[in-house]
């Protein structure tokens, strides 16, 4: 299909590839999770450890100022945010999820660095294990791969 036209697309390799993934402390039982499934996706794709860097913060509150210093920093070729946010009785969730989506998604495009968004917003805790490698599949694990193939993308423009 399309054989004719001029098409760009990103392949699923990792090999060479500078990483940062900003993972929360907050929820941390559902996010390990999140982390293992992108470190494994990573490294099957050919990521190496030595050029992959791990960074733990509170809360997806503090997301966007952390991954803001990591893009302007020039040495990852993209970021994964991997965190959960699930709503209690309060309006406390959408300000946190608002900001923490809002900031990555400026710090994306004023950086020019792709953010893997792996930031899951849900109504419960069964509906974040549901997305954290049980029934709904691994958040973590499609926002390795998004990030991967727009990395990769990105690459070829
Ligand atoms: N941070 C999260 O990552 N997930 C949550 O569900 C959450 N809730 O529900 O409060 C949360 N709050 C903490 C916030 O991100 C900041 O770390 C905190 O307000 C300190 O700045």
């Amino acid at each position: 299909m399309h054989d004719d036209i001029k098409t760009i697309e990103g392949l699923f390799d990792a090999k060479g590839l500078h990483f940062a993934v900003i993972a929360t402390r907050f929820n941390d039982f559902i996010v390990d999770r999140l982390i293992g499934g992108a470190f494994d996706y990573l490294f099957r794709h050919g990521a190496e450890k030595d050029k992959i860097t791990l960074v733990r913060i509170p809360g997806a509150f503090e997301m966007p100022v952390v991954c803001k210093k990591l893009a302007e920093s020039g040495k990852y070729d993209g970021i994964l945010a991997l965190g959960a946010v699930i709503r209690g009785g309060t309006p406390h969730f959408d300000f946190v999820a608002g900001e923490a989506t809002k900031g990555l998604a400026q710090v994306s495009l004023s950086t020019g660095v792709p953010v893997g968004f792996g930031l899951l917003t849900t109504d419960s805790i069964e509906q974040a294990i549901e997305r954290a490698g049980t029934k709904a599949g691994n958040k973590g694990v499609e926002a390795a791969a998004a990030l991967l193939e727009t990395v990769r993308v990105l690459k070829q423009l």
